[in-house]
């Protein structure tokens, strides 16, 4: 079963409130529609595995070969491009009308033998980059949604990783190289940077920050930014601060950039108990809130759909259960819970309590979201009066110009103002004395 991810029921229910009650504070908001972007990377075996392929595409409208469309599968030999494994990879994608992710362009890892040979020599790399780029790139051009232009240029502190050969050779200027090059030979296809965490306000992010400010002020085009989100569950490991990570998606977002959740998995370390099952359920929770809380992100694609063919780094070789599918294909509650944020969040939300006093009427509402408020709409339809208003809290205090009945429409709303999911209407009779 494909799940919902399209958005035209809240278009509806927007032009509906539009007609109705709407005040100058709500005109001055924009709405986000169209379909958000869910998916998985991809392995070889979608090729020959019928079950698979039928999880990935009843699951995904976009996907991301895992390693296809990497250096040292596509030029092992200089100068010999082979597209054989990833135009295949390419094409079932295509044919299942789902997008794809380019990923990656330049990285330290998946390199072939002869990059990790060479001479430490910026004119040399540069040759490498430019024809390795030329080379993808105008391939695929038409062909993907996006290319992952730079992977994982900084260390968890911030520093430039020492031992990618590109840096090595060229300092840091390989990065505004690579997105002007990928830029040269394809203006249309969004070019991302993508990393790994921390996620939050840290060293690293605030070093990605600075250096993507640097490059768009330069003028060169970035449109995107992943963020890979590889967690773990484990005894000594605290859950990650989503409220900082919501933080930190939001400065991201006002660069104007589109971000990307690239690479979502949630491993647990072994042995796998019950308990720590439920820290993966709400990991995933809060990457979906996340996901659906800030309006800049468009894609969400997980590491992988089933635990069949889970992947694991040698620093996570205690780990398992990392998907939303187990390894028969069958999906884990931890599946369910996701399925059940998005759909919570095109629910109206939750007013936990409401009271009055006098002309004053508080509401406490339930927040789903990260960096979000609600937009309060008022109106005595007989007396023509309204009051309206926008709070940046679960707390909604606001108070009524005269007695009268009153209906209430509460909107959540992102940070740019944004219409998020569908209001909640609510009757209330003010009379002083209440
Ligand atoms: O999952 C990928 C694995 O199949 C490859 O062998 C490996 C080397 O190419 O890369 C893995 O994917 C990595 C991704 O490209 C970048 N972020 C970390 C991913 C692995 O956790």
């Amino acid at each position: 079963m494909k799940p919902d991810f399209s958005t035209e029921g809240l278009d509806r229910v927007r032009s509906l409130f539009f007609g109705s009650i709407l005040c100058i504070v709500l005109l001055c908001c924009s709405a986000e529609s169209g379909s958000l972007l869910i998916g998985t990377a991809i392995n070889r075996q979608v090729l020959t595995d019928t079950s698979y392929q039928r999880l990935v595409t009843g699951f995904s409208n976009i996907v991301t070969p895992a390693y296809d469309l990497k250096f040292k599968h596509i030029q092992k030999i200089r100068g010999v491009f082979d597209f054989t494994h990833a135009d295949k990879v390419v094409a079932y994608a295509r044919d299942n009308h789902m997008a794809i992710r380019g990923h990656t362009l330049i990285w330290h890892g998946a390199l072939p033998d002869w990059v990790v040979a060479l001479p430490v020599h910026a004119d040399t790399m540069r040759r490498v980059m430019f024809e390795h780029i030329e080379g993808v790139v105008s391939h695929y051009r038409g062909n993907v949604y996006c290319w992952d232009v730079v992977n994982e240029a900084f260390d968890t502190e911030g520093n430039l990783n020492v031992k990618n050969p590109y840096f090595r050779a060229m300092g840091k200027s390989y990065i505004e190289y690579a997105f002007r090059i990928a830029d040269q030979f394809d203006s249309e296809t969004k070019l991302f940077y993508n990393d790994y965490g921390p996620y939050g306000i840290t060293k690293k992010s605030d070093a990605v920050y600075a250096t993507i400010c640097e490059l768009l002020d330069k003028g060169v085009r970035i449109d995107g930014i992943g963020f890979q989100m590889h967690l773990r569950i484990d005894e000594n490991r605290e859950m990650e601060k989503f409220t900082d990570i919501a933080r930190n998606f939001k400065r991201f977002a006002m660069l104007g950039l589109e971000i990307h959740i690239t690479e979502a998995d949630v491993s647990i370390s072994k042995p796998v108990t019950p308990e720590k099952r439920k820290l993966q359920i709400r990991a995933y929770q809060e990457m979906m809130r996340l996901f659906l809380s800030i309006p800049a992100c468009k894609a969400f694609v997980t590491w992988g759909l089933t635990d069949k063919y889970a992947w694991f780094p040698e620093s996570r070789k205690n780990y398992a259960e990392p998907s939303l599918f187990d390894s028969l294909y069958k999906p884990k509650p931890v599946y369910d819970s996701v399925m059940s944020v998005i759909e919570q969040f095109k629910k109206p939300p939750v007013i936990e309590n409401m009271s009055i006093r006098g002309k004053q009427i508080a509401f406490i509402m339930r927040t789903l979201l990260y960096e979000s408020g609600y937009a309060i709409h008022m109106a005595e339809r007989e007396k023509g009066i309204s009051v309206s208003d926008v709070v940046w809290s679960d707390t909604i205090l606001i108070e009524a110009p005269r007695n009268g009945v009153y209906e209430v429409c509460i909107w959540p709303i992102a940070y740019t103002g944004s219409f998020l999911g569908v209001p909640v209407t609510y009757t209330v009779q003010v009379k002083e004395g209440n």
